[in-house]
Parts: structure tokens; sequence; C-alpha cells
């Protein structure tokens, strides 16, 4: 029996395809017996690998993982496994065994999965990986409530902050290290600025309202 010399790993996926060949003979053409039993059944011979899925993109620095099926002249199923490979690693890195497809720059390559001499290609196009935006000269930050709004903003270095006052009073304690501003006391119904010359991260907090905090990012 073929299936014996078959490594353990690959022993559920023989059974599975095993079971089908009984339910449907469209799977081996070969009658009710699943197993081949001849070196020249064709029931295990590969004549077509497909890549599964419909991916066909991947963004820089992203994976995307491609699957493949293998199947016999009659269409049936062929347990296998693959070796994959990229035509240009510089746009793509594909996992040999995995197929697992990792965006190296922008451009396009053809990821190959391959068994048996057969080989499946997919055409994946590598986008540029989607930025943060950037930091600003300057932001605001709004207190409706007891919350600041946002919570979190980026800067660039020497940018400033505004914070916008309005009736409910509150106060802002920086944290971080160099370059802290200095703290606004308990303030309502004003406009109050702070400049940040150094980059690193300084946390705000209103000492009023537990909770009411965030982060201001200068880089
Ligand atoms: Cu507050």
């Amino acid at each position: 029996m073929k299936y014996r010399t078959l490594p353990p790993r690959f022993a559920a996926r023989a059974c599975a395809c095993a079971a089908i060949l009984v339910v449907s003979a469209s799977c081996g053409g070969g009658g009710g017996d699943a197993a081949p039993t001849s070196p020249g059944s064709s029931n295990q011979t590969i004549s077509n690998v497909s890549i599964t899925g419909n991916a066909t993109s991947v963004a820089v620095g992203a994976t995307v993982t491609l699957g493949a099926t293998a199947t016999n002249a009659s269409g049936g199923s062929v347990a296998t496994t693959f070796t994959w490979t990229s035509a240009n690693p510089m746009v793509a890195l594909v996992g040999s065994s995995t197929g697992v497809v990792t965006g190296v720059a922008v451009g396009s390559t053809t990821i190959t999965a391959s068994a048996g001499g057969q080989n499946g290609v997919r055409v994946i196009s590598v986008t540029a990986a989607s930025q943060p935006p950037p930091p600003l000269a300057q932001a605001t930050i709004e207190m409706p409530g007891a919350a600041f709004s946002p919570n979190a903003v980026s800067i660039v270095v020497g940018g400033t902050v505004t914070f916008v006052f309005t009736a409910l009073p509150h106060n802002v304690f920086f944290g971080g290290g160099a370059g802290r501003p200095a703290d606004i006391p308990v303030t309502s119904n004003q406009v109050v600025q702070r400049t940040f010359t150094t980059a690193g991260l300084f946390n705000i907090n209103c000492t009023l309202h537990p909770g009411m905090s965030g982060v201001i990012t200068v880089q």
C-alpha cells in the first residue's frame, strides 16, 4: 500500500482523501478502492498545481498566506507538500514550506508553488506600507467635559500644542523627561499654548478629573 510509505505527518491527509474517494468516483477514477495499489496508478501522480485563495497583493512589511492544491489527471486531490519560491526576493519573500508571503519593496513578482514537477503561480503586487500621519507643527487639544480631545497628538520638535479651556475648569500636568513644559494651573475659558523643544513622549493629566489623560509625542 503506497500510503504506508508516507511519513506520519501525511497520514491524516491521506486518510481524508481516501474517505472522499469512497464516496466520489470522480476523485480517483479507479473504482471503489481508494488507495492505489500499483506503481503506475495515476491517482497520486500530480498533473496540476493551483494556488488557492484570492490574495494578489501585500503591503511592504506585511504578510499574506497563500495555499495550494495538487490534483491528478482526473482532477482528484493529491496529498502532498509544496515548495514555495519567489521570482524576486527583493520584492517579496515567501516561506519555502509555508507559503507565507512578506512584502519587501513596492513592485510585483511571481510566487510559485511546486510539487511533483508541477508549478502553480500567482503574481503578487507589493504596495506601499500605510504610513501614520506626519507630525504637526501645531496641534490643538480641546476639553469637552472631563477629557482631552484628541487625547493623543504628534508634533514636530519645536511644535506647539494649544489647549482650549472652556467653562469647566481643568489643569494640565506634564509627564516625561527633559523638555517637559511648565504645567498649566487650574484654568477655564482660556486658550493656553505650550511649545515642545525636545523629542519624547509627554503624558498629560488633569488632576481634577481622574482618568483625564493623554499623550503628546514630539518627534
Ligand atoms: Cu479636568
